[in-house]
């Protein structure tokens, strides 16, 4: 509302001129108001449901302040901003980490005790949002957490999918995915902006025009959609910023033609309105490969576009600003190669729109983008047919053909024509030919990353060798960089394992670990402690007896808590080696079948949980979940052994069972072939719940060993350097399989875990036993490309360690505190700094505290 306001501004300045108070009362007061007049329940009859609904307002209220005020605080200061684009964020429960990051734990705690509600049961009722697949979204959410809570003025842009990962189901066995509608009635800490919208146009076609005696391009006709945005705010901890996660859902462009009420086109005008909105409507439950769908293009430019659009309207905005100051004001990141249509869409954009020459844009353009690759597998960097793009986004493709030529044209007056020039092409050219997105991405970037520093060598090295090569021959050595991932310590130890949070604070004599986690150090001189020792065993108690109520509850199992628990949880992948946990899961069966009662008894007890989905369409992934849930059944229930051995396959792996499961573990897996698992970030979470890990010399597990100590790993399997030379002698068929593995093959090919109960199971089992075994034959290899067969004894060995290790409890219990105590390097805060020192160029902005929110606390 403008205009002559009679006062009105001064009056609405005095009505709100104060925060939302913070002592329990205040709370529970908003809390009965918003039950009674936001939900219009009553405070006689309202479920558990409608009370989370209510404290999700509760919270919301006091969320919005401080986003309001932070943007405020940001536009104010004139301030470069960061903006990470991701097509995914695994953002888990929103409502225990809200409270803790807005400092309300307590209050919080005292009004609803006093309600006679627990908190914990709150949280519960909270649906899990699942916007990503696994450990890329997963770290776009803790980035958000640690520039929030950085006071970095960065935002993220995404997409806020009607039906995010789905749920995994098990029956006979066997994953069955259902929808995840998320949103359900709707969701509290989103906040819809139907006045932020921006238009996103698809197809058409391109005419070339004169304007003032210039050519010009006009991308025209095709069809629209409105890209609305949803924000959602992320409180920072220890500070007064909150920063904003903007997803865009889509809608349909023009509200319904009314005439066609009355008409015959009534149906066209609902699909129409039907097919934007399936734009925004389910994510790629895909992980690695890309299907090469058009939706998921369309996906992609969908929010690249809306998101470039805003931020670009936010930099206009500023008084008297000039194009020259785009990369002092702005920095964007790209994770992955999904929003890499950035690069030619921010041409667009700065050429067609705002009527740039194209050089100007070129260096603006190049300045502000980034791109982060999160994989080995050249499967999983996007390529897009060209005729596909003609279509969709006729001018991109048109601006991309551009930025080639010019890259060719360079490549050639230093390099001269050769085989090189075809392969740093944007284009790939074949019987389809196909725009590579991740050669787009590094030609239109400022830098390029990996996110361990295995990772960042092997892209230098494997990956994109002929662009090192372009690099180091420009001068650019570090045009390519590595940032070792990271997690925020709010959400995975001080909310997932507050008895783990309060030992920390009680030792250190105060919370500041939680925003500097070198502090921890100060742990390690009372590893030895026996005091420390019996807190930090109860602590792992509790965390496991809270894993043994929720496995009950949730799939009816029972477990020993006195068990070593051993878990492995992460997306089902043939490279991530599930098949040879389950593989040893079965030989220490077999062992023990042999021993006598007596003899078992002396045999460390243990439960192990694997946990995961496949995508859909990821057969042989399938098949593994099938045979863990065959093996366990048969352990389980073998009254011989299942006293000293359990073994189940969890269903529905997702943000809130992590935070359950984490804390509970003793030793988890990370076990992928060497070069392989470009980072990994659970490895890390295990490791500051005081977790060992099993793994190889691969992603992160590298760096975690070298800050905790080789002491508090038990490492095995070939290095990196080695596995061409393994993989080739697999090949050729020159590959001895130890005993115990043929062992286990034998009991599988025999039809122990399937038989003839189930012939398809058995037959499938069958199939992936010989796989492994298979030689090179008419030029393909089908086999053990992830060197199972190779890697298989020394596994074997690494788990004798642990279990020899584990018998000395206070041995175990010192490179427990140890190896949490050493894992500052792995807070995203470090990485979410070394991210804005290195990459974007941006300094924090801490909101001041003024006396009335001084006051409050
Ligand atoms: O990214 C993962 C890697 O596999 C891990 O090693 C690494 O730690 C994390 C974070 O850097 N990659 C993914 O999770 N990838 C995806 O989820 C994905 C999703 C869609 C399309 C392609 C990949």
């Amino acid at each position: 509302v403008e205009g002559q306001d009679g006062g009105r501004m001064e009056k609405l300045q005095q009505l709100m001129a104060h925060y939302e108070p913070n002592d329990p009362e205040s709370i529970q007061k908003s809390f009965a108001r918003h039950l009674e007049y936001s939900l219009a329940c009553t405070r006689f009859s309202f479920t558990m449901q409608d009370a989370y609904r209510a404290a999700g307002l509760v919270l919301r209220d006091r969320l919005l302040e401080s986003l309001n005020d932070t943007n405020t605080w940001y536009r104010e200061q004139d301030v470069k901003r960061g903006y990470y684009l991701s097509a995914e964020y695994l953002i888990g429960r929103h409502m225990q980490n809200a409270i803790a990051n807005l400092d309300l734990e307590q209050p919080f705690k005292e009004a609803f005790e006093d309600l006679g509600m627990k908190l914990e049961d709150l949280f519960g009722e909270e649906a899990d949002p699942a916007l990503g697949n696994g450990g890329l979204g997963r770290l776009a959410a803790c980035f958000l957490d640690s520039m929030a809570t950085l006071s970095l003025p960065c935002w993220g842009y995404g997409i806020r999918y009607s039906y995010g990962m789905f749920k995994q189901g098990i029956k006979d066995g066997r994953q069955i995915e259902e929808p995840d509608f998320w949103i359900g009635d709707g969701c509290p800490f989103e906040i819809p902006r139907p006045d932020v919208t921006y238009p996103v146009r698809f197809y058409g076609k391109v005419e070339e025009a004169h304007e003032n005696g210039q050519k010009v391009s006009r991308w025209v006709g095709g069809e629209i959609v409105q890209a609305m945005a949803y924000d959602n705010p992320i409180p920072g901890f220890d500070t007064y910023n909150t920063n904003n996660l903007r997803l865009w859902r889509a809608c349909p462009s023009e509200e319904f033609d009314l005439d066609a009420f009355s008409s015959a086109q009534f149906q066209d005008a609902i699909t129409q309105r039907r097919k934007a909105e399936d734009l925004s409507a389910v994510l790629y439950p895909n992980d690695a490969t890309y299907a090469g769908k058009e939706l998921r293009l369309r996906q992609q430019y969908f929010f690249v576009s809306a998101s470039l659009q805003d931020l670009l309207r936010e930099f206009i905005k500023r008084p008297n600003f000039k194009w020259e100051e785009l990369p002092q004001k702005v920095a964007v990141q790209m994770n992955d190669t999904h929003p890499t249509i950035a690069v030619a869409e921010m041409m667009r954009l700065l050429v067609d729109v705002q009527k740039l020459d194209w050089d100007r844009a070129w260096e603006l353009t190049r300045q502000c983008l980034n791109y982060t690759n999160h994989t080995v597998m050249p499967e999983a960097l996007e390529k897009w047919p060209v005729e596909m793009m003609e279509r969709m986004l006729p001018r991109h493709l048109q601006i991309i053909y551009h930025i080639n030529g010019i890259w060719i044209q360079k490549l050639l007056q230093r390099w001269g024509d050769g085989p090189i020039i075809a392969a740093l092409s944007i284009v790939e050219e074949g019987d389809v030919k196909k725009i590579r997105m991740g050669h787009l991405a590094i030609i239109g970037s400022n830098k390029i990353n990996g996110v361990a520093a295995i990772h960042t060598e092997i892209i230098k090295k494997e990956t994109f060798p002929e662009f090192y090569k372009w690099c180091c021959d420009n001068g650019e050595h570090n045009k390519i960089v590595n940032m070792t991932n990271g997690v925020t310590p709010r959400r995975w130890v001080h909310c997932a394992n507050p008895a783990l949070s309060e030992i920390f604070t009680e030792y250190l004599g105060s919370q500041e670990w939680l925003t500097d986690m070198t502090k921890l150090k100060v742990m390690l001189d009372y590893k030895e402690d026996p005091k420390l020792h019996d807190k930090w065993m109860a602590m792992k108690k509790g965390c496991k007896a809270k894993l043994a109520d929720w496995l009950k509850s949730t799939m009816d199992l029972e477990i020993d808590q006195d068990a070593l628990i051993d878990i492995q949880i992460k997306r089902i992948h043939e490279y991530k080696r599930q098949l040879m946990n389950i593989l040893f899961v079965i030989h220490r069966y077999l062992e023990l079948k042999k021993k006598s009662p007596g003899e078992r008894a002396a045999v460390q007890k243990r439960v192990v949980l694997i946990g995961g989905k496949a995508a859909s369409a990821y057969v042989n992934a399938k098949i593994i979940i099938k045979l863990i849930n065959n093996v366990a059944k048969v352990i389980n229930n073998d009254p011989d052994t299942k006293q000293y051995l359990k073994c189940a396959f969890v269903p529905n792996y997702c943000v809130s069972a992590a935070q359950v499961m984490i804390p509970a573990s003793d030793i988890s897996e990370h076990i992928s072939t060497a070069g392989t698992e470009a980072s990994g970030t659970s490895n890390m979470k295990f490791v500051m719940n005081g977790g060992l890990i099993v793994g190889t010399m691969d992603g992160a597990n590298i760096e975690i060993r070298e800050e905790c100590g080789p002491e508090t790993m038990f490492i095995f399997g070939c290095q990196e350097n080695e596995v061409a030379g393994i993989s080739a002698r697999a090949q050729e068929g020159h590959y001895p399989i130890d005993s115990r593995l043929q062992a286990v093959f034998d009991e599988i090919r025999n039809g122990k875990f399937a038989g003839q109960a189930e012939p398809e199971a058995q037959a499938e089992f069958e199939s992936i036993v010989s796989r492994l075994c298979n030689a090179r034959a008419a030029g393909t290899w089908d086999g053990d490309k992830y060197l199972v067969i190779y890697d298989f004894p020394s596994f074997i060995d690494a788990q004798a360690r642990v279990d020899q290790t584990y018998k000395n409890k206070s041995q175990w219990c010192k490179l427990s505190i140890q190896a949490a105590a050493s894992m500052a390097q792995f807070s995203t805060d470090r990485t979410m700094r070394e991210y804005a020192k290195v990459i974007w160029g941006i300094e924090p902005a801490r909101r001041p505290v003024d006396e009335e929110m001084q006051a409050r606390k």
